[in-house]
């Protein structure tokens, strides 16, 4: 049988060896329970101290305080090893990796409707027109009656109408304006001429969406009202616009057009950019599209406005803003500006 002092070597030993293979903080805690702790194996070894002969317990004695000494210097030397290991580690985790790309900066930029708006509306003011707004919903009094459209007037079929549900007694029917026509009739009552106004904003239709037709949409609408103008202002004023939104490279064509609040009417056209003309989808065959309507104010509202129709006449127009957009960017298809993908948006 191993003496006492041979088996404490050994133990001393098997201590060391499995130390140094001890990997984390939560092993070398067990490793301590189990060879220093109160029931560990060195208390097992050192009970046997009493049975000896006092000189060999002194001697054996002093040899098990050595060897609990040593552990104990290996053991705090093993902890400060595995901490600084552990902290090695938390910081490489936790460190900023300067070579990882940035994350993008998204710029914001103007919706290309509200891009050419903006030119329109800076086109007409280079020719003394202010801008004046209104609202979007509208009684069916200012979108329809006061433009001579009355009840069951099949020019009413023009402009598919949504209707808001709201009704009291002695109010008239309230909409969603299908045009920004209201507002000539709006401005005329509070002012007198000379009137040179163009007013923007949404519009809104209950109308079947193509590749040239929106539910809602943006119009700006021109008014002038003077003594002495004539068809050529309007035709001079549009054909101006027309030049500094399109160039001169573009064709521009009048064509008659009934309004029942303008006498006479007309449209104006511009050749298709997808085509040049031949006819396309986006232009429905016809190799032209139609970007506004117009026309001479009819004297019936300057009259019912207070104003005396021997002396004033005006002419008035309704833009298409998105219309414009197309013909002006290439854009096939009016419903790509409402669908907020901004795989389209951000080429403007
Ligand atoms: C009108 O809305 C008249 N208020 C225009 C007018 C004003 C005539 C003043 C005479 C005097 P129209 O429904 O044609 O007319 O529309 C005018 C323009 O708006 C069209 O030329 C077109 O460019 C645009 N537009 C009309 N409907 C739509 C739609 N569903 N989607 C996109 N643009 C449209």
């Amino acid at each position: 049988m191993p003496s006492l002092a041979e088996t404490l070597r050994e133990l001393e030993e098997e201590a060391r060896t499995a130390l140094a293979s001890v990997a984390d903080l939560e092993a070398l805690d067990s490793w301590r329970t189990t060879y220093l702790g109160r029931r560990g194996r060195l208390r097992e070894v050192t009970r046997g101290l009493a049975s000896l002969a006092p000189e060999e317990r002194r001697q054996v004695g002093a040899l098990a305080n050595r060897v609990l000494e040593e552990l104990e210097a290996a053991f705090g030397e093993r902890r400060r090893q595995l901490e600084q290991e552990a902290l090695a580690r938390k910081l490489a985790e936790a460190a900023l990796d300067v070579s990882l790309p940035g994350r993008p900066l998204l710029r914001g930029r103007l919706h290309p409707v509200t891009q050419t708006l903006r030119d329109v509306l800076a086109a007409f003011a280079a020719l003394g027109f202010q801008v004046v707004e209104g609202p979007e919903v509208e009684w069916d009094y200012y979108n329809f009656e006061a433009l001579l459209i009355p009840k069951d007037h099949p020019a009413r079929d023009l402009w598919a109408t949504l209707w808001i549900d709201y009704r009291r007694d002695g109010e008239m029917p309230m909409l969603l304006r299908t045009h920004t026509s209201p507002n000539q009739v709006r401005y005329m009552e509070k002012h007198r001429p000379p009137i040179r106004i163009v007013s923007p904003g949404r519009c809104y239709r209950y109308e079947a969406t193509d590749p040239t037709h929106e539910w809602m949409l943006t119009q700006v609408e021109v008014l002038a009202v003077d003594e002495g103008i004539s068809m050529a202002d309007l035709k001079g004023t549009l054909a101006e616009v027309a030049r500094r939104l399109f160039g001169t490279e573009r064709r521009v064509r009048f064509r008659c057009e009934y309004y029942p609040f303008v006498e006479p009417g007309m449209d104006v056209l511009i050749d298709c950019f997808q085509c040049r003309g031949e006819g396309c989808r986006t232009c429905g065959q016809s190799g032209w599209i139609e970007i506004l309507g117009s026309g001479m104010v009819h004297p019936r509202i300057l009259a019912n406005v207070g104003y005396d129709p021997e002396r004033y006449t005006g002419f008035a127009a309704g833009l298409g803003i998105e219309r414009i957009a197309m013909l002006r960017y290439g854009i096939d298809d009016i419903r790509l500006f409402y669908q907020n993908d901004l795989r389209f948006l951000e080429q403007f």
